[in-house]
């Protein structure tokens, strides 16, 4: 078992011994740990090899035997144990937002709560607001956590879906009865998140399709196993649709399910005002008995001719959600959209420095991998004391690495060094003006005070906007996918903050986060903001989130001139020169 997932699992034995209200040095002894092995530097299979595991300070010794044998056999029966003593309605609690081990204990203890339908009575009666400690606007919080909890489990992040899906896809475009397979829906539109996959096929033989489909390995449920239609649900809860066209519908059938809902709506009333009427079968003429005109639909063979039958340039699917898209498309004024080849590196990068899990050489490797000319790191600052976050001192040794990496020529890939520092809740910054300065460039994130109200959280933002050493804002609300609402803040006026001084704000293409929002990205480059694509990787394999973050830049309508990262390293370097 690896680094990480050890680390996830010490984590969680310190949450289940709180929840079990076990003593705190023991607690901390797990939570501590886990935090010493995710920033140590070196490899754990050496350390452990060389017998050296309990010399490092903060690894006590109950904790060497269990971290050797999780990394050897990749489990623990004191860890399974543990998970079946405490009621499983429990555990569930803790993903109520707000809701950790010693709070989770608590309600237990008073109320005997023990699943969150019980919890959710004790909120609305009252008894929750009554105990010691928690009081009404708890109560509330909790409420809405449950309702939240409700509404998330219901979508998946688009990239997990995309990892369902894919193999789904190959194995559909490899059957011999297959001519045609897509992915439809809010994963071609690429949405950042999903709630169910749509796939189309043409083939005349449906029913092996249909077979090949439910028999699926991640398959845990079949929902449905109908002749041309077939609905499944995989391991971890994401369902998926199943269609089987004729080849003469699938371009209407794969438009159709592509959506969004706004968008068919646009194309249908276009069609109509032509005389037509669209549907996913086909385009029939509207008067005397409504039939399928079918010299019409047959000539249209792919969404392109269905487009340009309707006066309209292709549209890209992800563009497709009501938007004003057929009217840019009319005029032929859709936008060149940024490619994911367009990218030649990609900023706000963690390295072991601060809460990052691979060095300053592998980060590097893994972008000259990727092909990338330049890589920028940004590791956090002191504040975030929780991330390891770099002291001024940390700061500027971090540099002088950094320029003697860039020196030694040993990667074609350049190092910019910055830093992604922390917004305190004043609006000030964590580091001195003189670190910042040594920097080639600073990304400003907020890491804490979220509960900030609106007014005090933008002034804050842009306070630090509004400093000469800012040159990109990082996640601007915050926002934790399908996890944590955004805080509050008004966004309108941080990006015209933003443009008066020349600041670029991220699309932390983390796929958890996936902000600025796109919806947002449109208006805003029309005004003059900046973007830069920043996959705030924590390891080697985060660096591909790039993809992520060139998905929202399309959703957002962004071309490859609105993005610094399209640029070269050269000209990176004159954008944080020049800010132009
Ligand atoms: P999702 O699954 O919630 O992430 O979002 P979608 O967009 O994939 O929605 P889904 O799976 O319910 O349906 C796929 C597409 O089918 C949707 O984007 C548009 C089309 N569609 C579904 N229901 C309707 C409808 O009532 N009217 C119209 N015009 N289109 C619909
Ligand atoms: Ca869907
Ligand atoms: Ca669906
Ligand atoms: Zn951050």
């Amino acid at each position: 078992m690896n680094k990480a997932d050890i680390v996830d699992i010490l984590e969680d034995i310190a949450v289940l011994l709180e929840l079990k209200g076990e003593n705190p040095f023991k607690i901390r002894a797990y939570s501590g740990g886990a935090r010493v092995l995710d920033t140590m530097e070196e490899d754990l299979g050496a350390i452990i090899e060389a017998g050296e595991l309990g010399s490092i300070k903060g690894i006590g010794s109950a904790l060497v035997d269990k971290i050797e044998t999780l990394h050897s056999t990749g489990e623990l029966e004191y860890y399974t144990k543990l998970r079946e003593s405490v009621a499983p309605g429990l555990i569930e609690m803790l993903d109520i937002p707000g809701l950790g081990g010693k709070k989770v204990k608590k309600l237990h203890d008073e109320l005997k709560v023990e699943s969150i339908d019980a919890l959710k009575a004790a909120c609305e009666s009252g008894e929750v607001a009554a105990i010691k400690g928690f009081g009404p606007k708890s109560a509330e919080k909790i409420l809405s956590g449950i309702a939240n909890r409700a509404a998330y489990a219901m979508r998946h992040h688009w990239w997990t879906a995309r990892e369902v899906a894919m193999p789904i896809l190959e194995g559909l475009r490899a059957l011999s009865q297959v001519e045609r397979a897509e992915a439809a829906g809010s994963l071609r539109r690429l949405r950042e998140t999903v709630g169910d996959l749509d796939f189309i096929v043409s083939s005349s033989e449906p029913q092996p399709v249909m077979d090949w489909f439910v028999g699926q390995p991640g398959v845990t449920e079949v929902t449905a196993h109908g002749a041309t239609k077939s609905s499944v649900r995989f391991e971890g809860g994401l369902q998926a649709d199943l269609r089987v066209v004729p080849a003469e519908q699938f371009a209407f059938a794969l438009h159709h399910f592509t959506g969004s809902k706004e968008h068919n709506v646009a194309m249908r009333q276009r069609a109509l005002a032509r005389g037509y009427s669209l549907s996913e079968w086909g385009l029939a003429e509207k008067s005397e008995n409504g039939n399928l005109k079918s010299e019409i639909s047959d000539s249209i063979r792919s969404e392109c001719e269905l487009f340009e039958f309707l006066g309209l340039a292709e549209i890209a699917p992800e563009l497709r959600e009501g938007l004003g898209e057929l009217e840019s498309a009319e005029s032929k004024a859709l936008p060149q959209l940024i490619e994911a080849k367009d990218i030649r590196g990609v900023f706000h990068n963690h390295t072991t420095a601060s809460d990052g899990r691979a060095s300053i050489e592998e980060m590097a490797g893994a972008a000259e991998s990727l092909g990338f000319e330049y890589l920028g790191l940004a590791d956090h600052s002191k504040a975030s004391f929780q991330a390891n976050g770099l002291s001024d001192e940390r700061v500027l040794k971090q540099v002088e690495q950094i320029r003697a990496f860039n020196e030694s020529g040993e990667s074609p890939v350049h190092v910019f060094s910055g830093i992604e520092c922390d917004i305190l809740p004043d609006g000030s910054l964590d580091l001195e003006d003189a670190t910042l300065d040594a920097l080639d460039y600073a990304v400003m994130s907020v890491h804490s005070s979220f509960s900030q109200s609106e007014e005090e959280m933008t002034a804050r933002v842009i306070r630090a906007i509004e400093h000469p050493a800012t040159m990109m804002l990082g996640h601007p609300t915050g926002r934790i996918l399908l996890r944590r609402e955004p805080y509050k803040i008004d966004l309108q006026k941080v990006i015209d903050a933003a443009i008066a001084n020349k600041v670029i704000i991220e699309i932390n293409a983390n796929p958890h986060r996936l902000d600025m929002d796109w919806r947002l990205w449109r208006r805003a480059a029309e005004r003059g903001l900046m973007c830069a694509i920043n996959p705030d990787a924590h390891d080697t394999t985060g660096l591909r989130y790039f993809e992520a973050g060139v998905n929202v830049a399309r959703k957002g309508w962004l071309t490859a001139r609105h993005v610094l990262n399209t640029r070269g390293a050269t000209g990176v370097a004159k954008w944080f020169a020049d800010r132009e």
